[in-house]
């Protein structure tokens, strides 16, 4: 069995060490051009030139859980797509989430302003049912992070295109529910993979739906947002700020707004990263079930986007 390894921005010595120790009978190779195909990649954001030459990939394995960029390509015609499927990213996307909403819910940027000018300051307790937190996708991450949020006995509300039954969280579904899911909801979680149904879901007229003093945190892509309506209502009052860990354009470039915005806090794309050992792990172990005939999760479905 071959395997290519063709990661961008990615260093390829401890992937390839990790793979070629738990796949030994493999014969595991960094891509060249011109190689000769092999039937399992590995990739993050490979050439088109890489997948014209590998036409006879089985699979191809993400080491990420957004394929959004890897579906603008031309595919190998009978390769199938398989996401990183949590792999220990929803732990450190419930972190995330959570942090951002309890920062933002207990005004804890208030308190670190005052005590930088050395004033002992009370603020009046805020009540949870005032912040019913929506989270957009309910998928691997979306529904740890719902659950999470749950679990400090904020009220939850969850939107999904299939119909979810879950425990602590009042499930939305379709297009036809989103109005619905949005007024009831003040803090926005977006957690939705980018397809052409979800690109600039977060824009003026969906986020004025927010209940006053919504707050968004984006987790998901940049292209969910329309920066400038973002702006726009932050400005008007109608939103308290934003959380956000994903752009349009990455790095975000110097002198966009969000940069020195006293209402917005940006990461740099660090909510939930790939785990090294956790993603080999579930790479080989779906090769090792591929190999025996069985079914593996996470098969990106090309027709619908994710
Ligand atoms: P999943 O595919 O497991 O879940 C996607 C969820 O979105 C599902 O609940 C799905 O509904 C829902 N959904 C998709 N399309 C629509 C739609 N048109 N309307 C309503 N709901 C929709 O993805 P993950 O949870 O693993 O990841 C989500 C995204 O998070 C990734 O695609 C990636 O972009 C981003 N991400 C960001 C990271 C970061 O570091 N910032 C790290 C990892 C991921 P249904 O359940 O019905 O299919
Ligand atoms: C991912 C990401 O999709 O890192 O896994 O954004």
């Amino acid at each position: 069995m071959r395997i290519t390894f063709c990661c961008t921005n990615t260093q390829a010595a401890p992937w390839l060490a990790g793979l070629r120790t738990a796949l030994p009978q493999a014969s595991i190779e960094p891509w060249q051009p011109g190689a000769v195909s092999a039937d399992y990649a590995v990739v993050w954001a490979p050439p088109q030139s890489f997948l014209d030459e590998q036409t006879q990939l089985k699979c191809i394995f993400n080491i990420g859980a957004g394929v959004d960029a890897l579906l603008k390509l031309r595919l190998p015609f009978k390769a199938k797509v398989v996401r990183l499927d949590d792999a220990g990213m929803s732990a450190q996307m419930a972190e995330y989430v959570c942090h951002a909403v309890i920062r933002h819910f207990r005004e804890f940027d208030g308190f670190a302003a005052d005590v930088a000018q050395g004033i002992w300051s009370f603020r009046k307790p805020r009540r949870r049912a005032e912040f019913p937190i929506g989270v957009m996708g309910l998928g691997v991450l979306g529904e740890r992070v719902a659950k999470a949020l749950a679990s400090f006995e904020f009220p939850v509300n969850g939107w999904s295109r299939s119909a979810k039954v879950i425990e602590g969280v009042r499930c939305f579904t379709g297009p036809e529910q989103l109005d619905a899911f949005l007024t009831a909801t003040r803090v926005l979680v977006c957690l939705l993979p980018l397809t052409p149904d979800t690109r600039d879901i977060m824009r003026l007229e969906t986020l004025a739906r927010l209940k006053p003093g919504g707050y968004v945190i984006n987790v998901a892509r940049g292209a969910h947002l329309v920066d400038e309506d973002l702006v726009t209502l932050i400005d008007r009052g109608h939103l308290s700020g934003a959380t956000l860990d994903v752009f349009r354009t990455e790095p975000l470039p110097q002198g966009h707004p969000f940069w020195h915005h006293p209402k917005i806090t940006v990461t740099p794309h660090t909510s939930a990263r790939t785990l090294l050992d956790e993603s080999i792990a579930q790479i080989a172990g779906k090769i090792q079930a591929m190999e025996r005939g069985e079914p593996v999760a996470g098969i990106v479905e090309p027709g619908r986007g994710y």
